[in-house]
Parts: structure tokens; C-alpha cells; sequence
């Protein structure tokens, strides 16, 4: 019996994203989307790569599922292509799209493991964005259908649903300072694209209940903020309640709409909006990685906790380690994101992304030994155990990343895998820490 033993139903997962793994950008019918048109224009993604062939998921579905078998993982969170659903984002589905995101999720519940499918994880059709993007309101309206026409084909094997993966990266990223696709930097666009994600998401809720849908949610990636309380206070408006007060309580935060004055009046916020964005949730998709810690600056307008928009200016203690990513390792953040969100919003939770990124290769027996990345992910699955010691309902926890895959902007240079991914032979080799989490769901738990 492990010190830490997790309540019986909790659920253990591995978490992985359309663009990130599949590659078959340009087959069976698949439309362009923003990430093929961003990582191909020069100087946007680190030594020009793309996801063109990205770990190939595609071709391998059945050897990647078998993969996660043998960890013995009980949930799967991928993302759905909308492009290869509707490849210019409207009309009528693309047959052979629906048909690949229908094979994985028969050989997933064949294999014993819940699918959870995200319907947006940033791979939005081009020729929406050339319509001008989520600062359009029909872009969320276009969302909407495409909810529908996937809710209408695997409703009947899905577990859970996530509509939105982190719409702040979506928002502030790709629009505030550019360094996501569409790679705009107007924070009137952002601020205007958060409303519209939320308006999709809604939208796409209310479409998925009516396909018969069973767990609805989103998922989010709030910042645990620390530092001076005015800074934390203007972080937490422009991040985080900008997120949770339409969805959980059908407002925008006053605060918010002062601290945004600058740059935008709401008036794109249309009556009934909030009553379509704050829909009944299941639970709430948590995306957690480090704490951020910030400082009071008014004028400093690129600051990383929303670019283009806040004044606040953000610091990491120097004694802390850091990933390959430069984040900070701070598992406590986790518990007490995890308190507060129970505290304030009172819905069940599910850590729907937590890893970190090291380099760590096959030594020369072949062996991946990322002790950095075991010591992380225990610290991290403790401080969860904390939070449901503290009265938190956590529903499971899956890691990211089942494997290595094209992180963005950092291209292939940095690692989330539990399994590592050899780029040139696509061969797939568990890490030391696949064997570490497959121990801890075997046992239900692990040891601090
Ligand atoms: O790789 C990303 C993922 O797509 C979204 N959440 C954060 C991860 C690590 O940066």
C-alpha cells in the first residue's frame, strides 16, 4: 500500500495534442491550419520546424495505443484536428477526418482506455483565420457546428469532452504578442478572441449535449500567481477570472473591464453572450506546470501573464530549479491552485496537463534515465494527493506528455515525453519515468 493512495475511480492519463503528434498534415483531406501557415514562415518556430510529420501518430495510432496499454493508462486525452474535420472550417465533414478520430477511439475503449477528446487544442482551419480569425464572432458560431458534427459521431463512446485546450495561449499567445499562431499582436484581438473562444465553447457545449454527450468541460490554464498582492490581483483579473467569472458565474470581473479600459470598451460582448458562455461544467480541466511570480509595473505591456495587455512585470526566485523550458519547479502551487478553484467555483477538478521538459537521451544501453522528470511528477502527484487531503474533488490526473512532440514555438528541442521519440526512426522508447507512472497507477498511488 503506497503512503499516498489516490480514491478509488481516480483517474490516470497521459494527454497529447493534434498538431503536436499526428503529422499527416496534408492527407486523407486535411485543410491547412494556422500552426502549418505559422511554422512555415521563417523565424516563427525554432530552427524552422513543423508538424508536418511530428511523431507520425497518425500512421501509428495502433502502436501508440498499445503503448499506452502496457503503462496500463486508464484515460487518453488527445485533440481532434478540426481541419481534417472540415477542412476549411464549415460545411459539410470530410469523411476520411471523422473516420481516423473514430478508429482511435474504438481501439482506445478495445483497449480498456477512456477517450477524452479536446475539440480545439489551437489547429484552427486557415481559411477561418483568413476570415479573420477568433476576433470574429462567426469563427465561434463556425466552432459551434463543428461540435455538433463531431459530437454526432462519437458521442455514444466518449467519457469526456473538452471543448477549449488553454484558450489563454489561444488568446494572448496568438493574438496579444505573436508568438503562437496566427502570430498577430493587437490586444484588442486578444481580448476580443478570449470572448469569442468562450462564446465557441459555449456554443460547443450546448451542441454536445444535444449529440447525447457524457462529461462536458474545458480546459484552462490558470496561473497560481505570487507576489506583491496589487500585482496578483491585476495578474489573476487579465489570466485567470477573465476565464473562470463568465464561465462559472456568467460576468466578466469589474476589475477586468478597468484594467483592459486601454485597449477595449467590451462592446464586442453581445446580449445573451454570457448566458451561452456560462453553461453547466462536469468538472473543470486544470493544465498546471509552475507558479508565476509577479510584480506591480504599471506600463509594462509585455508581460508574459497576458501580453500586450497587463502592467504587471514577472520575476522567478533565483534558488528554485527550472526545467529545460526555464519554468520553475514549485509542486505546492499545484495544491493550492487546485484549493482555491475548489474554494471559489466549487466544481469537480481534473489535472488535465502537468510534466516538465528535460533533454535526457538513450544513454548507450538505450536507457532513458530523466530521474529530474520522476522527481518532478512525484512532487507534483503528491502535491494533488494534498489537495484531496484538504477536501478537494479531484477527479485524475493526466501527464503531459505520453510522448516527445513539436512544442510549438520550441519546435522539437524541448521533451515532455514519458516516452522518448527518436525523430528520424519514429521509434517510440519509454522513458524511466513511463515506468515510474505505470508503477504509480498500478499501486493507485506512490510514496512522497
Ligand atoms: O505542449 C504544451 C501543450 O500543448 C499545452 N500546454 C502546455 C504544454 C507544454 O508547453
Amino acid at each position: 500500500m503506497p503512503q499516498l493512495q489516490f480514491p478509488d475511480g481516480f483517474l490516470w492519463g497521459t494527454a497529447t495534442a493534434s498538431y503536436q503528434v499526428e503529422g499527416a498534415t496534408d492527407e486523407d483531406g486535411r485543410g491547412p491550419s494556422i500552426w502549418d501557415t505559422f511554422s512555415a514562415t521563417p523565424g516563427k518556430v525554432w530552427r524552422g520546424q513543423t508538424g508536418r510529420v511530428a511523431c507520425d501518430h497518425y500512421h501509428r495510432l495502433d502502436e501508440d495505443v498499445e503503448l499506452m496499454k502496457s503503462l496500463g493508462v486508464q484515460t487518453y486525452r488527445f485533440s481532434i484536428a478540426w481541419p481534417r474535420i472540415q477542412p476549411d472550417g464549415s460545411g459539410p465533414a470530410n469523411p476520411a477526418g471523422l473516420d481516423f478520430y473514430d478508429r482511435l477511439v474504438d481501439r482506445l475503449t478495445a483497449a480498456g482506455i477512456k477517450p477524452m477528446p479536446t475539440l480545439y487544442h489551437w489547429d484552427l482551419p486557415q481559411t477561418l483565420e483568413d476570415a479573420g480569425g477568433w476576433p470574429e464572432r462567426e469563427t465561434a458560431e463556425r466552432f459551434g457546428e463543428y461540435a455538433a458534427i463531431v459530437g454526432a459521431r462519437l458521442a455514444d463512446r466518449v467519457d469526456t469532452w473538452w471543448t477549449l485546450n488553454e484558450p489563454w495561449c489561444a488568446a494572448y499567445l496568438g493574438y496579444g504578442n505573436g508568438h503562437h499562431a496566427p502570430g498577430r499582436t493587437d490586444p484588442t484581438a486578444a481580448l476580443t478572441a478570449a470572448h469569442h473562444l468562450l462564446l465557441g465553447h459555449g456554443l460547443a457545449v450546448q451542441a454536445l449535449r444535444s449529440a447525447g454527450a457524457g462529461q462536458v468541460s474545458i480546459v484552462l490554464n490558470p496561473t497560481q500567481f505570487r507576489g506583491d498582492e496589487a500585482a496578483v490581483r491585476k495578474g489573476d483579473a487579465v489570466a485567470n477570472r477573465i476565464f473562470f467569472e463568465p464561465l462559472f458565474k456568467g460576468a466578466y470581473p469589474e476589475d477586468l473591464l478597468g484594467l483592459t479600459a486601454r485597449h477595449t470598451d467590451w462592446s464586442f460582448v453581445q446580449d445573451g453572450d454570457l448566458e451561452q458562455i456560462n453553461q453547466p461544467l462536469d468538472l473543470l480541466g486544470v493544465n498546471y506546470y509552475n507558479p508565476t511570480w509577479v510584480r506591480d509595473a504599471p506600463g509594462a505591456e509585455e508581460s508574459p501573464v497576458a501580453p500586450g495587455v497587463t502592467d504587471v512585470e514577472v520575476w522567478t526566485p533565483e534558488e528554485l530549479p527550472v526545467t529545460d523550458m526555464g519554468w520553475p519547479v514549485e509542486a505546492t502551487g499545484l495544491t493550492d491552485l487546485l484549493v482555491r478553484l475548489h474554494k471559489d467555483y466549487n466544481v469537480p477538478l481534473m489535472v488535465t496537463e502537468n510534466g516538465a521538459a528535460y533533454p535526457t537521451g538513450p544513454d548507450a544501453e538505450g536507457n532513458v534515465e530523466d530521474t529530474e522528470r520522476i522527481d518532478y511528477l512525484r512532487s507534483h502527484i503528491a502535491a494533488v494527493h494534498d489537495a484531496i487531503e484538504a477536501g478537494v474533488d479531484v477527479r485524475g490526473y493526466t501527464a503531459w506528455s505520453l510522448m516527445d512532440n513539436f512544442e510549438w514555438a520550441f519546435g522539437y528541442d524541448k521533451r515532455f515525453g514519458l516516452v522518448h521519440v527518436d525523430y528520424t526512426t519514429q521509434k517510440r522508447t519509454p522513458k524511466a519515468s513511463a515506468r515510474f507512472y505505470a508503477d504509480v497507477i498500478a499501486a493507485g498511488g506512490l510514496d512522497r
